[in-house]
């Protein structure tokens, strides 16, 4: 995986910070800060890459298909140029038309007719995870919490067997651990998940897949000529792959939010109906999936820097969700902001397919929460998953008081 380091073009600003090591992910933010006030674009030397930190400019790019291709790898390795570290996703890393022909299957499975449909079953499950909290009292928010009710309901709606499942954690981790270098995270992630790649392969087979699922609803589509057989696969794979690690970030993002804001979460136990809301900020505060990176397809510029084609851009959500240009206090976690805008789904053609489904769980758990937990607080500090991509912890001890 070697390759010539690229060299920046003159007059942008370079920075030798890496967005992969262990210091930054600590504390990125003094860092995030550093390259959006080093200008709009900056040069990471160690990488040989643009850096995008600002909302404007990671923005422009994440709507720009045509100028800024995913086709050549969404992470820092360029297609193109190198081996891939697993067959290509027919959805992520694709450009129009192929994209368009998945993404609009995909979309017709995760409909928001669909996502009504769950939301009495999915708010049932959140009632019954939260008497199993109270009559606890102290737990793991993430073990016990955060990652019990995407690891249920999730596989269940797709129409998944139970076991094995506990391969979905690791094999995520290590896919999303893929978009960044080959560090010592990313390596540490491999031998753990190399059994659940087989595996993961497997379940997405049609006849491993439960009636009724998402799973089986993108096969009822490649019977009716929609998609082909290994197409149907894929996108099994991709809702696998892309939906259990970024929720239960998504949703532990959440609790380590609430639980450092008692005010906020004050807001959220006298009104639970802003638990969507609550949910929506925490994507924003926390952005679960920091970061992806796109190749520029042809020369061109960004805010009048040249970029010549054949660039990977890396484009910083965290960050942008962050830039003061663009928020108010980024840094506050505010339940009763607007924070429509935020770019912790990303945005344009690629934004996430599962977003409605993210927000659904998000929501029912938190609502379920509100409505029965007076307070809530940690009773250590919680310790870091570190990941190349997502963001969120691995441990969280906490506590909550019943009404
Ligand atoms: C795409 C974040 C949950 C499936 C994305 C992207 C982001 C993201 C930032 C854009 C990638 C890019 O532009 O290159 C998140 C977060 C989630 C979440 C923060 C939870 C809080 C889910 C769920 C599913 C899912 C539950 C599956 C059911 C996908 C897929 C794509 C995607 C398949 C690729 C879409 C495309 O390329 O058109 N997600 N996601 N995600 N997400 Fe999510
Ligand atoms: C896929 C895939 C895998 C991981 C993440 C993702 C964020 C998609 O196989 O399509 O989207």
């Amino acid at each position: 995986m070697t390759q010539a380091i690229a060299s920046p073009p003159p007059g942008v600003p370079v920075l030798d910070i890496d967005p992969f090591d262990y210091p930054f992910f600590d504390d990125p933010y003094p860092r995030m800060e550093e390259m959006r006030e080093a200008g709009p674009v900056v040069w990471l030397s160690r990488y040989g890459c643009m850096a995008l930190a600002r909302h404007a400019e990671v923005y422009e790019v994440l709507r720009d298909w045509e100028r800024f291709t995913s086709a050549r790898g969404v992470g820092l390795v360029d297609y193109a140029k190198d081996a891939r570290f697993r067959p290509k996703s027919l959805i992520l890393e694709i450009d129009p038309p192929i994209h368009t022909r998945t993404r609009s299957a995909m979309m017709k499975v995760l409909s928001p007719r669909v996502m009504r449909q769950l939301r009495e079953n999915f708010a049932v499950q959140a009632e019954l995870l939260v008497d199993r909290l109270i009559e606890m009292g102290s737990f793991d928010g993430v073990t016990d919490l955060a990652e019990q009710f995407p690891l249920t309901v999730f596989p269940d709606a797709l129409g998944m067997k139970r076991e094995g499942r506990d391969n979905l954690l690791p094999v995520g981790a290590l896919v999303f651990n893929s978009y960044g270098p080959e560090n010592e995270i990313f390596l540490a992630s491999k031998p753990l998940a190399e059994k659940g790649f087989a595996w993961l392969e497997m379940q997405c087979k049609r006849e491993n897949l439960c009636e009724g699922g998402f799973g089986k609803a993108m096969f009822d589509l490649v019977d009716q000529g929609q998609l082909d057989e290994r197409e149907g696969e894929v996108t099994v794979r991709a809702m696998l792959m892309a939906g259990v690690d970024t929720t239960v970030n998504g949703i532990g993002g959440a609790i380590y939010a609430l639980c450092s804001n008692p005010e906020q979460y004050d807001l959220l136990h006298a009104d639970p109906t802003l638990a969507r809301s609550a949910f929506e900020e925490a994507v924003r505060w926390m952005s679960p999936a920091q970061s992806f990176f796109r190749t520029s397809a042809v020369d061109t510029e960004i805010s009048g820097v040249p970029v010549a084609e054949g660039t990977k851009v890396f484009t910083l959500m965290a960050s942008a969700n962050r830039d003061p240009r663009r928020w108010d206090e980024p840094d506050r976690y505010d339940i009763r902001r607007n924070s429509v805008g935020h770019l912790g789904f990303g945005s344009g053609i690629h934004m996430c397919v599962g977003q409605n489904l993210a927000r659904l769980e998000g929501e029912l758990v938190l609502a379920a929460l509100a409505r029965r937990v007076r307070a809530m607080e940690l009773t250590a500090l919680p310790t870091l998953r570190y990941n190349n991509t997502l963001r969120g912890y691995a441990t969280m001890p906490m506590r909550i008081i019943s009404k």
